[in-house]
């Protein structure tokens, strides 16, 4: 285990309200995310040596970070390191290992990362002229992601048996555990038959399916213990954003597009997954809070197997059973996306795992009321996907040990 002055700690969460067509920029919604974490961290601007940003579709730069640390006032500033970060939607867990490298082999003390978008604000044409050239797989009719995820799920389907109803419970979780968020978007419960009678959207997937366009941008304060020990911020509850230590992380690639023929060798959340376990040194049952990708329910199957919350091949059993105690029992809390996931909370196209961390850290801190998931959570793991399985990170987060 690192030693305490080793440790990069979360230090700092923002987030804008989500919504629909909000009339702003990504760039004035991350700005605004920013100024939450600071105040939440108790730190001034001055305070930060480093900034790593996301990229928005909506309002593209030539590079992300650069834009929003000029935008805020961040740069022109001496030893300050900036880094625009595209793994997708892999990318707030990549750059929060990233703020860990910084911190940890680059001498910075403290490090904001930002991510948001205004997708819903792009008409749908537009929004799916983008998503479609960002794919360029001329195989994939549009829409292209909901068709390249589609393919993925009939692989699915074909090789382990899911079926059509088992993943058309995945939004009625995501909904049951969103509706009792107080900032997410879907206040309302979805049923299994609501689902499958949503718009058909590709052959596999209904509209219900899909994660939930939206504005909104996100951004978390990493620093070393050092840091904060100095300035007396340490273990000080920092409006519960100051305790939590990263442990680990791993990541992994895949192709951009399926190939013609898929196989397990596309996937690379397991990859990522087995190396943040590797490093933390802790088993899957060790994990309180998981914060996993669900852009369609295909890619939360994986996640759920690959995470090891259940063995490969029976995540559409586990789905039936979590399906059951909540029809059962509505103050039921499921151990995954306390917030409700890209399909329930909201989805600024590559931001939304910052929500995930942002959650994690939220019950890592016992503050999360009647969607705590253990009085005493002690560990979470949250899990970004980028692209069509394209990029895998996961990181491991804990109490400090
Ligand atoms: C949409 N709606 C939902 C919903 N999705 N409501 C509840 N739950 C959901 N999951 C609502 C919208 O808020 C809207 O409500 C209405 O349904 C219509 O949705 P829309 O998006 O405005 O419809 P449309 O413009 O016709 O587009 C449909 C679509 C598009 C399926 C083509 O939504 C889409 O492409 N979605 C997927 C987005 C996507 O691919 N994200 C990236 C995932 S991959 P109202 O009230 O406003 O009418 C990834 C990896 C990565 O995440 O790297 O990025």
């Amino acid at each position: 285990m690192p030693r305490l002055a080793q440790t990069v700690r979360v230090v700092g969460c923002g987030a804008t309200k989500l919504g629909n067509r909000l009339g702003r920029s990504a760039g004035s919604l991350m700005a605004e995310a920013v100024q939450g974490a600071l105040s939440s961290a108790r730190l001034e601007l001055d305070d930060l040596d480093g900034l790593i940003a996301v990229p928005s579709m909506s309002d593209p730069h030539l590079m992300e970070a650069h834009y929003l640390a000029t935008k805020i006032g961040l740069l022109p500033k001496k030893n300050f390191l900036v880094r625009t970060i595209d793994t997708g939607g892999a990318g707030p867990v990549t750059a929060l290992l990233e703020g860990r490298r910084m911190i940890e082999a680059e001498n910075c003390q403290a490090v904001v990362i930002a991510a948001g978008d205004a997708v819903s604000s792009l008409s749908t044409e537009e929004f799916l002229r983008r998503a479609d050239a960002g794919i360029g797989c001329d195989r994939l009719p549009s829409p292209a992601i909901p068709n390249g995820y589609g393919l993925i799920t009939d692989w699915h389907a074909k090789t382990y048996g899911v079926t059509r109803e088992q993943l058309a419970k995945v939004p009625c979780l995501m909904s049951h555990q969103a509706s009792k968020h107080p900032h997410a978007i879907t206040r309302r419960r979805y049923t299994v038959e609501e689902v499958l009678e949503s718009p058909q959207i590709t052959p596999q997937l209904n509209l219900l399916e899909c994660a939930r366009r939206m504005d909104g941008a996100g951004a978390i304060i990493v620093a070393s213990s050092r840091f904060l020990e100095k300035r007396g911020l340490l273990n000080k509850g920092n409006h519960g954003n100051g305790d939590v230590v990263i442990l680990s992380g791993g990541e992994a690639s895949g192709p951009l597009s399926p190939p013609v023929v898929i196989d397990e060798t596309m996937f690379s959340c397991e990859q990522a997954a087995q190396s943040a376990y590797y490093e933390a040194q802790v088993r899957p049952d060790e994990i309180d809070f998981f914060g996993l990708y669900d852009c369609f329910p295909i890619c939360f199957l994986r996640a759920i197997e690959a995470v090891g919350i259940c063995p490969k091949g029976q995540g559409g059993r586990w789905i039936d059973e979590q399906y059951e105690r909540i029809l059962a029992d509505e103050n039921y809390v499921l151990p995954v996306n306390t917030h409700g996931g890209l399909l329930s909370f909201g989805a600024p196209w590559e931001a939304p795992a910052i929500f995930a961390v942002i959650e994690a850290v939220r019950q890592l801190n016992g503050v999360a009321g009647a969607q705590q998931v253990a009085e005493d959570c002690r560990r979470a793991l949250v899990y970004g996907n980028g692209g069509i399985f394209s990029s895998s990170a996961v990181a491991i987060l804990s109490k400090p040990i």
